[in-house]
Formats: C-alpha cells, sequence, structure tokens
C-alpha cells in the first residue's frame, strides 16, 4: 500500500469517524495539505449531510468551493464540533509539528475552536519524539532575523524559507536540529519571541484523536 493510499484510507476513516454526528446545519473545520485534500474530495460525496465549511487555508476553501461545498468566515462560526487536519509529525501523546504547508497559523486558529481535533496522517508521521521535520515558525516580516537570532539562542537553526508568504501576508523560519522532549514548555518560548505569529507545535492544544494509516490497516490513537 502505497502513502496516497495510506492517506485516502485515513481520509475515508475521518469521514466515517464525523458521519454519525453530522445535522444540517452542521460546519466542519477543515485543514491543509495532501491528506486533508482527501478528506475534502470524500467529504464532497455528504455533503447533503451537514451545512458547510471553515478552512484553515485559502487553498483549501478554494477545493471546498470546487465541490460546491459552502465556506464560511470563522467569525461567523460561535462552535465547531470538528476539525480534520493532517501533521508533519506526531509523539505518542498527540503533540504535532505542523506548518509543513504554510497554513499553521489559520490551522491553530480553527484547531483552537475546534471541539474534537481529529488528525489524519499515514504512518511515517509518529515519531517517538518531535523535531527530526524542521519546525515552521510564522514571523512578521520586518521581525525575521530578530527571531531568528532568539531561536538560535534556543538551540535551533532557523532556514528563511525563501519566497513563500502565508495568507496573512508573514514569512516562515523552518527552524533544525531541535529535539523537542517538551513540547509545551518550547511551543510557550516562542510565542514569547517578540514578532513569531505561530510556531508548528501544536502541544499547548494537541489533537484529541489521531488516526493513522499503516500496512496494517487504519489504526485510531489517543493520548
Ligand atoms: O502544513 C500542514 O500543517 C499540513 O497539515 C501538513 O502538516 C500535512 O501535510 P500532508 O498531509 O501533505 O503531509
Amino acid at each position: 500500500v502505497n502513502q496516497d493510499q495510506l492517506k485516502q484510507a485515513v481520509a475515508l476513516a475521518a469521514l466515517d469517524h464525523i458521519k454519525p454526528h453530522l445535522e444540517q446545519d452542521s460546519i466542519i473545520g477543515i485543514g491543509t495539505g495532501s491528506t486533508a485534500n482527501f478528506f475534502i474530495d470524500a467529504l464532497a460525496a455528504i455533503k447533503n449531510q451537514f451545512d458547510g465549511a471553515v478552512a484553515s487555508s485559502e487553498a483549501s476553501a478554494d477545493r471546498l468551493k470546487s465541490h460546491s461545498i459552502p465556506v464560511y468566515d470563522l467569525n461567523t462560526v460561535s462552535s465547531l464540533e470538528f476539525y480534520i487536519d493532517g501533521a508533519d509529525e506526531s509523539n505518542r501523546q498527540l503533540q504535532l509539528i505542523k506548518g509543513g504547508g504554510a497554513a499553521l497559523t489559520r490551522e491553530k486558529i480553527v484547531a483552537a475552536v475546534a471541539k474534537s481535533f481529529v488528525c489524519i496522517a499515514d504512518e511515517s508521521k509518529l515519531v517517538d519524539v518531535l523535531g527530526t521535520f524542521p519546525l515552521p515558525v510564522e514571523v512578521i516580516p520586518m521581525a525575521r532575523s530578530y527571531a531568528a537570532r532568539e531561536i538560535v539562542k534556543l538551540g535551533g537553526d532557523p532556514q528563511y524559507r525563501e519566497g513563500v508568504v502565508t495568507d496573512n501576508g508573514n514569512v516562515i523560519l523552518d527552524v533544525w536540529n531541535l529535539s523537542i522532549t517538551n513540547p509545551r514548555e518550547l511551543e510557550a518560548k516562542l510565542n514569547n519571541i517578540t514578532g513569531v505569529v505561530t510556531n508548528g507545535i501544536f502541544a499547548l492544544r494537541p489533537a484529541d484523536i489521531l488516526l493513522l494509516g499503516t500496512q496494517e490497516g487504519v489504526k485510531t490513537i489517543t493520548a
């Protein structure tokens, strides 16, 4: 079974997970990336069973609209039952690294609103210790060099993601050589660097359930 088939399998598993809870007025929080795209495409098949979605990126919003699924501004939504999104890495406590697709700020915002964050990922994403994948950090453009110097003090090796501007008009530093043994602590420290908008550690608000695509089928992992 190849990686795309694993992503497709977890996307369908996520659909099965939320379907019994959907009502005509349900609005679903949707993530960003190739696994989330499989979920969006699968969601289209049951678009008459819910109202619409809130998207964590312009790219996901466009994909939803291509299926004629209504996309709502998060400010018009008072609560979300589910947020479905992928990850670049997850540890066994369902603490994540996200941001490979440069959508981490809006992903973290929609995840914050959702009652249940359902993470969908293929088995390559499950790690013992976060940090092999370089940690994305979204920064205000004028603060890029200052934030990079502060990140070096924390032991990281920040690399500017050239040519990428986020949906919010900011830039990304990808931080290498971190061994994130205390994700909540490092997430809070990075949040406190002036000029940092968001960092890709999702530990203060981890996923609530991980649907992991493996060669032996889809595993359901909770912390
Ligand atoms: O950028 C992101 O946070 C995406 O969710 C990413 O982490 C997962 O992307 P993938 O499903 O294409 O691997």
